[in-house]
């Protein structure tokens, strides 16, 4: 195995001040990706210092300069989906479609930033005095550290990263444990841009580096995009400390609704995609279908069709709809969440959490296999299974009497708040769950997967704060600043306020 590259510090391939080493594992086949040098907080103190350094002179450039060495990395990006695609798919388990779609998002985010660095940024603002020129104008913050999940390993650091440096920020960037290789990569292409020196950092590692980037003084920003667990840490740890912000992108107990006035081939096909594509592993995936009585039948007979035969396999065979869990641990975790539904009492109608021999491609046998789990269970229940995220192919069916009212409650009984659809024909059912959804990503007959960049990414109650990816990572990553010329010989204020200095004299 060839020697491990380590951290990207300063412009320069390191080996870090830590001794340990790690490797990723294919989950597909067990076999070894790569190895890799596990950073240390010292290493953290070194890309924070060098991204700090680097903040001094990158501000200065203009956002249009900026934005032409992410120009260089978004053809790179472009130019090697094919290639990276496949890392992807041998790094985090996804079928080879999502493996080349996870670069493509990626450079839509990098064309979106960059794009838009020639478009107006800021308010002319109105002023009470007409010799005052207002303004709203954006600052960047400094440097930020972005922790991101292995289940986008490159789309989800480019959402993070294309706009933050644009804006002026410098970056240390502490990727997923599980696709350091993807992480490589991406290293690899800001490399080849020429980017300065300490603009851009990697270190690799496990939390005790995302750790130590979350508690440094001079980190000003922390983006997150992660299990649920880590972001409420984050955003317990920074939400008081001055000066700091944090934005984060946690889970969902993601639902779909289907209507008495829903096209079935519709609600299929979305909820299909919804709670199997990536194996269920998408922050936005579904794990609970809403299921109006008047449909419910024929609904879940087809949906249980789909469930027993979806293709699980090989992801790098194109004919795969499922690859498989990402590791060992989580394959457990998937797992035991089956088995708590069933001690819980629901009624299963498929259970694929084994699967048998010949499922099993020659040459995998030591994958993280796992298929479709699909039980009904009663929507008003305080069931732990239909509550929790799983973050795997484990999905609830809830059937329910009533108008779209009552599905809606259903829909918004969890903590969370992240993704969900609709699906109906009609259009007062839609528009009611469009403004009563409490989630920050709505859809009306579509999966509840496949956001687009330039929308708003995120979620709200327990699934986030703020927007620490796609369009909306503006506002994580730059401060707004009031900024007011006065054009007039005298000073003259606002409210009506006096300008007048009396004095003892007068
Ligand atoms: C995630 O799972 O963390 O909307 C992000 C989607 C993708 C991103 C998912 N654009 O499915």
């Amino acid at each position: 195995m060839a020697e491990p590259r380590g951290h990207y510090i300063n412009g320069e391939w390191t080996d870090g001040e830590g001794t340990e080493r790690f490797e990723s594992e294919n989950p597909a086949t067990g076999g070894t990706v790569g190895e890799f040098r596990r950073g240390t907080p010292a290493d953290i103190d070194r890309a924070v210092a060098a991204a700090d350094e680097a903040f001094v002179e990158w501000r200065e450039l203009s956002r249009i300069r900026r934005a032409e060495y992410l120009w260089d990395v978004y053809h790179e990006l472009r130019d090697r989906t094919d290639e990276l695609g496949e890392v992807i798919t041998r790094e985090a388990g996804k079928e080879i479609s999502e493996g080349r779609a996870d670069v493509v998002e990626a450079a839509h985010m990098v064309e979106w930033a960059a794009g838009d660095a020639r478009h107006p940024k800021g308010d002319v603002v109105p002023s009470e005095i007409p010799g005052k020129d207002a303004y709203m104008r954006r600052k960047p913050r400094g440097v930020t550290g972005c922790i991101t999940p292995w289940n986008f390993p490159v789309a989800i650091p480019y959402w993070h990263m294309a706009i933050a440096l644009v804006e002026g920020n410098t970056v240390v960037f502490k990727p997923a444990e599980q696709t350091p290789r993807c992480a490589e990569i991406i290293t690899e292409m800001f490399d080849d841009a020429g980017i300065p020196d300490g603009v851009f950092n990697l270190v690799q590692g496990f939390g005790d580096a995302g750790n130590a980037i979350v508690e440094h003084d001079d980190v000003d920003t922390v983006l997150f995009t992660g299990s649920a667990e880590v972001g409420h840490a984050i955003q317990e740890k920074l939400g008081g400390v001055a000066g700091k912000r944090a934005a984060c992108e946690m889970g969902g107990k993601n639902g779909i609704v289907i209507t008495e006035h829903a096209d079935l081939d519709v609600a299929i096909h979305s909820a299909v995609m919804s709670s199997f594509k990536t194996t269920g592993q998408r922050c936005v995936s579904s794990e609970r279908l809403i299921v109006h009585t008047d449909v419910y039948e024929e609904f879940k007979n087809r949906f249980v069709d789909v469930a027993e035969s979806v293709a699980v396999g090989d992801p790098l065979d194109e004919d795969t709809f499922m690859g498989p869990l990402i590791e060992a641990d989580h394959h457990e975790k998937v797992s035991g969440y089956n088995e708590l539904a069933r001690e819980e009492g629901v009624n299963v109608l498929v259970d694929r959490t084994e699967l048998g021999d010949a499922e099993i491609p020659d040459g995998h046998e030591d994958g993280h296999w796992i298929g479709p789990f699909v039980y009904e269970a009663d929507p008003y229940a305080d069931l732990r299974c239909t509550h929790e995220e799983t973050f795997g192919p484990h999905v609830a069916l809830l059937e329910y009497d009533g108008d779209v009212d009552e599905a809606i409650a259903i829909h918004n009984d969890t903590e969370y708040g992240l993704a969900g659809a609709i699906v109906s024909e009609n259009y007062r059912q839609i528009n009611r769950f469009r403004d009563r959804a409490e989630i920050g990503l709505a859809y009306g007959n579509l999966p509840c997967i496949g956001a687009e960049v330039q929308l708003p990414f995120g979620g709200v109650k327990k699934s986030g704060n703020g927007y620490p990816s796609a369009r909306e990572a503006i506002e994580a990553v730059t401060d707004r600043t009031a900024w007011t010329l006065n054009n007039a010989d005298d000073i003259e204020m606002a409210q009506g306020l006096s300008a007048e200095i009396k004095t003892s004299n007068d």
